[in-house]
């Protein structure tokens, strides 16, 4: 087995955490002796141990690491957060070689991981392999700001809705099932007022409930014209109105109505900045995506193809002027769901 093996062994018990661990990332470490996988650990949930100490738990005796190497997906921490310092407790039971997939891009930790392992006379590998695993967590911290996807069903002539603005269903059940994966994996989810009234949405992540119920964020001119009826209203999870008037109304404690007077995209995402979000989903529709793009923050792009043709004056996928210059994206995903097609494309 090489580095690259055993390095994906740690991914897959990483993977285990998906879903369990925002805001953290989700980690995987294993320990090898003489070739030998002798213990697996992953973090399991936000606040808990961290990957590192979970697989030293695993050993039947601690005497075991020493002399032993680590893989673990992420630079172990420097710091004292819910819990005490990876790195430090790698020292102290004595593993000799450390072999990191990616930095830790977290400035609390970027770095000062390595130097504590390096400075105990540990080797340490980086092999810059595992940045996928936690591509929002990694953005976040390069970009300072939530990665951005935006996400639309179309029809064969990129429309999104049938004339006269009524709710259309483009899509199949299997498409449908993939973009609920698409909103799990997300902390936030955003859509116009008007796609909200016109396809009544609830925009919950269904079965099985995710630990942490992305936020969902509406653009309102005024909250207070909202019909509380709305199915969005039915969940208890967290709400965001952003409203262009303050709001006389009293709210349920899941509801926070944000005021500004302008709301620019840029606004909006300097607020999840704020609240600590890594990743929103923009569900449209038509004018909510052609500002996103206008505004240059659009990182990805997730569209779903229906074998139909809408035709007539049915609004498209993005309108409204987006930019002088043109915007492009490499394709990084085509899949057939059912008679339906998902395109994928990043920055
Ligand atoms: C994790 N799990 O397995 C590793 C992490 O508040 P704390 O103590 O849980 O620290 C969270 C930070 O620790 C996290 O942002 C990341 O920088 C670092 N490493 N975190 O949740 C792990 N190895
Ligand atoms: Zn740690």
């Amino acid at each position: 087995m090489t580095d690259l093996d055993f390095m994906q062994l740690a991914l897959k018990a990483a993977r285990r955490g998906i879903g369990h661990t925002w805001t953290n990332p989700v980690v995987g470490a294993v320990i090898v002796r003489d070739g030998q996988c002798i213990a697996t650990g992953y973090h399991h949930r936000y606040g808990k141990d961290h990957a590192e100490v979970n697989a030293l738990k695993q050993l039947p005796d601690i005497a075991m690491a020493r002399g032993a190497t680590m893989y673990v997906t992420l630079e172990p921490c420097s710091h004292f957060g819910k819990t005490p310092p990876c790195a430090r407790r790698l020292v102290e039971v004595g593993i000799q070689r450390v072999v990191i997939g990616q930095e830790d891009r977290n400035p609390l930790v970027h770095g000062k991981g390595i130097a504590i392992l390096r400075d105990a006379g540990i080797q340490v590998d980086v092999l810059g392999t595992t940045g996928e695993l936690n591509a929002a967590y990694n953005f976040f911290y390069t970009h300072q700001r939530p990665l951005v996807t935006a996400k639309y069903a179309m029809s064969l002539d990129g429309k999104i809705n049938a004339a006269g603005n009524t709710r259309t269903q483009l899509t199949g059940d299997a498409a449908v099932a993939d973009a609920m994966t698409l909103r799990r994996n997300n902390q936030a989810i955003l859509v116009g007022e008007n796609t909200v009234m016109v396809d009544n949405l609830l925009l919950t992540v269904r079965e099985p409930a995710p630990d942490f119920a992305p936020i969902r964020i509406v653009l309102v001119g005024d909250a207070d014209k909202l019909s509380q009826q709305l199915r969005l209203f039915h969940d208890h999870g967290p709400i965001w109105l952003l409203s262009r008037h303050a709001t006389s109304r009293e709210w349920p404690a899941n509801v926070t109505v944000k005021v500004d007077a302008q709301w620019s995209v840029a606004g909006i995402v300097d607020a999840l900045q704020a609240a600590g979000i890594q990743s929103l989903l923009v569900e449209g529709g038509s004018h909510v995506h052609a500002q996103f793009f206008a505004a240059g923050l659009v990182d990805a792009v997730q569209v779903y193809v229906a074998p139909v043709v809408l035709g007539g004056t049915a609004l498209p996928a993005v309108s409204g002027i987006v930019s002088q210059a043109m915007q492009s994206y490499q394709l990084s995903g085509v899949t057939q769901l059912g008679q339906d097609c998902k395109l994928t494309y990043r920055r």
